[in-house]
């Protein structure tokens, strides 16, 4: 494969020097991510080359106009070439290569002398996350959404996630519907919330803007020495759609205590002060440019993202995992199961949530 992907894809982009490694690269449940090495005038170049994942993205042309968009309004506001991402071109001047198979494939400057975390360690850490996230709202408050393709349609429209999970439910194509009937049940009881975003939008309260849609803490990379937030990553879900479900997706996976797949529950909590030491950080990041109305909604996204994640999983489950990357059987169950988990304990904690947001309006 190494040696396919050498000639066939890496020599596409126009980089100088000769290749040193290639490995898989990342924990990312959807692209496949490769690190190349090259060495240039005796110093080693990183590059981060990635294959879109054309079952989840079926225009990944379009993934690419968006990202190309995005940075390329980012830099104009950007003082180094650590803080946004740069499309490497292809020898042809184009930002991506489509392979035989009508893949695509593109490379991006690799940001060097960074970490992000697939497990928030403290709350300094997940402040410097929400920041940059914060940060990536205010920056494109003023870039026109609509002019963003939706490249994943209806992709943080709960009712809808909502339809097809039931219709998962109701087809039980893998014979695995008796064996989770209790998250089933959870899932269900609660779908009067599900379209309380959406209401939102319609009254008024929630502004539709470009939103990143995947804010996991592992998107966005930390100085290694400093644990400054340096640049947000993964750009490929950026759509128009709103800045709380942005906040409460970070929020479903950084404030709990244990990994997205961890398989103990006992170890799974919704950390309050992980969740507040967020919302500083995003308030801080945003510098006011949110409505209080949005503000007010933060707690409801992060329900929501942690939910709508939650029947995701159960989804793919029930549909035989098709979606989402699984290094093991249940692996989506386990998933599914962590988010219902932190859900609950939301729920427990909501006055507490309510009030930590409505000191910023
Ligand atoms: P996925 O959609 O599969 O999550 P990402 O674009 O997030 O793919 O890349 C996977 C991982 O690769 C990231 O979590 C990060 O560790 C690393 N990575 C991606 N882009 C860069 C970059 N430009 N510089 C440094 N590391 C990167
Ligand atoms: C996927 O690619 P990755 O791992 O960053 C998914 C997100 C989910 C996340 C759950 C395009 O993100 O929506 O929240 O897994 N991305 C897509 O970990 O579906
Ligand atoms: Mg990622």
């Amino acid at each position: 494969m190494d040696e396919r992907i050498r000639n066939k894809y890496i020599y596409q982009f126009d980089i100088r020097g000769s290749i040193v490694s290639i490995a898989a690269y990342g924990k990312g449940h959807i692209n496949d991510t490769f690190l190349v090495k090259t060495i240039v005038d005796g110093c080693i170049k990183r590059f981060i080359l990635q294959k879109v994942n054309s079952n989840v993205f079926k225009k990944p042309e379009q993934v690419i106009n968006n990202i190309e968009k995005v940075t390329g309004y980012l830099k104009t506001r950007a003082d180094s070439e650590r803080v946004v991402l740069s499309l490497i071109p292809t020898k042809e001047g184009n930002t991506y290569f489509k392979d035989e198979n009508g893949d695509v494939w593109r490379m991006y400057n690799y940001i060097e002398n960074s970490i992000c975390l697939d497990v928030v360690e403290n709350e300094q850490d997940f402040y410097e996350c929400a920041f940059a996230f914060g940060k990536f709202q205010r920056d494109l408050r003023h870039f026109p959404a609509e002019t963003l393709y939706e490249t994943i349609p209806n992709f943080h429209n709960t009712p809808v996630r909502f339809g097809a999970f039931l219709s998962a439910v109701a087809a039980d194509k893998c014979g695995r519907v008796k064996s989770v009937e209790r998250e089933i049940r959870f899932i269900t009881e609660r779908q009067d919330f599900y379209s309380a975003l959406i209401d939102a939008e319609a009254k008024g309260d929630l502004p539709l803007r470009v939103a990143h849609n995947d804010t996991k803490s592992n998107n966005v990379m930390l100085d290694y020495k400093t644990r400054k937030a340096l640049c947000v990553i993964d750009l490929d879900t950026v759509m128009p759609g709103y800045s709380v479900t942005d906040f409460g997706d970070a929020i479903r996976f950084g404030a709990s205590t244990a990994a997205e797949d961890e398989k103990d529950l006992d170890k799974v909590h919704f950390s309050i002060d992980l969740f507040k030491a967020y919302t500083k950080g995003y308030m801080a990041g945003c510098d006011g440019k949110l409505k209080d109305t949005e503000i007010m909604l933060l707690p409801e996204g992060a329900k929501m993202m942690t939910i709508e994640c939650g029947m995701r999983f159960l989804t793919d489950y029930l549909n035989g995992d098709t979606y989402f990357k699984i290094n093991y059987p249940d692996h989506n169950l386990v998933r599914a199961r962590t988010q219902l988990k932190l859900v609950s304990e939301m729920e427990e904690k909501w006055e507490e949530m309510k009030k930590a947001v409505k000191e910023y309006c």
